[in-house]
């Protein structure tokens, strides 16, 4: 019977926000599947407004917690970001599986990703690709 899981959906937030609908629609179907997403916020198109209710020491402390929480980390990672970067690094070190996505024709992804052997690492050229390696990923 498949698992319905809890995913930590990391995008970027300060690094810049030119891909929050693409976040959005990601979690709009990763829920539509079932699965529970515990950073709803990070595709939230009003984050200015919602940020300001939260110190920076309690994001820290909330956003490692759900990361402990998590059975599967999902980052879109075409727009960079160094907190992005920092909760990859924190699932890995906690062994909670990571894939990461982004478009090769708009970024060049780190190598400190792209080589990294324990992320699986999915490019993608359309969105309906995204949607499709979801569905495989987490059944
Ligand atoms: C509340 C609602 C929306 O925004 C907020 C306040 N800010 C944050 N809330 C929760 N998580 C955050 C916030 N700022 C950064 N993060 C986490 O770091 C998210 O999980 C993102 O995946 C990542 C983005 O890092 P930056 O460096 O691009 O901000």
């Amino acid at each position: 019977m498949e698992k319905k899981k809890k995913i930590y959906f990391a995008g970027s937030i300060r690094g810049g926000r030119v891909d929050a609908k693409l976040y959005s629609r990601m979690i709009a179907h990763m829920k539509h599947m079932g699965h529970t997403v515990l950073t709803e916020h990070v595709g939230s198109s009003n984050l200015c407004l919602v940020e300001q209710g939260h110190t920076d020491a309690a994001i820290y402390l909330q956003d490692t917690a759900w990361l402990r929480e998590s059975d599967v980390v999902i980052a879109e990672c075409t727009c960079p970001s160094l907190g992005v970067g920092y909760e990859l690094a924190y699932a890995e070190a906690r062994n909670i599986p990571v894939h990461i996505f982004y478009n090769p024709a708009k970024c060049a992804l780190s190598a400190m990703l792209k080589g990294n052997e324990y992320f699986f690492i999915h490019p993608y050229e359309s969105e309906e690709e995204i949607f499709t390696t979801l569905e495989e990923l987490l059944i």
